[in-house]
């Protein structure tokens, strides 16, 4: 056989191809519950605090609960969040969410800046700052305090790649084999 080289090298390329396909291996995206517990949009939490106590990736979720007649969540500009002025409700505020049950998804690796525009809320605390990176690769990393457990998660979290491997790797085989003959 003259090019005895090609069917290694075709499942060489059909391999890298799978590998380029598979993203490296990611937690799905997280939801943050604000303050952590039910109703954890309110006053008198410090949220710088649970702020840092968590890692923001891109495509997480952040979950603002709240009583809808006493609060809301406003997505606003850096400046809005430092002075909590918008003027009544148009000044630096980008979006506002006022359900009690809002989902924000993180799309971008910036810093977002929430408050609640109820007066004096936001003077009395109520706003949060948050600072998403990058996902994978991003070169920030997994939080200091999430606890390797070599037993118990052995199977990584990419139920998608695996169903690449899953059928490119008898499809590989198929190749090779009309190749071969
Ligand atoms: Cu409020």
């Amino acid at each position: 056989m003259a090019a005895s080289h090609g069917p290694s090298s075709l499942l060489l390329v059909a391999f890298a191809s799978l590998m380029l396909l598979c993203p490296v291996p990611r937690a799905g995206a997280a939801e943050h519950v604000v303050g952590d517990v039910a109703f954890g949009w309110d006053s008198g939490i410090n949220y710088a605090t649970w702020a840092q106590e968590h890692t923001f990736a891109v495509g997480d979720v952040l979950v603002f609960q709240y009583v809808n007649t006493q609060h809301n969540a406003y997505e606003v500009t850096e400046s809005t969040y430092r002075s909590c002025d918008t003027g009544g409700g148009g000044n630096g505020v980008r979006v506002k969410y006022t359900s009690g049950y809002d989902r924000v998804v993180l799309a971008e690796a910036r810093e977002y800046w929430f408050i609640c525009d109820f007066p004096g809320h936001c003077l009395g605390g109520m706003k949060v700052a948050v600072n998403v990176s990058t996902g994978a690769g991003g070169g920030v990393g997994l939080p200091p305090n999430v606890p390797l457990t070599p037993n118990s998660s052995a199977a990584p979290p990419a139920g998608g790649c695996r169903g690449w491997m899953a059928w490119g790797l008898p499809l590989g085989v198929l190749v090779f084999m009309n190749w071969a003959r």
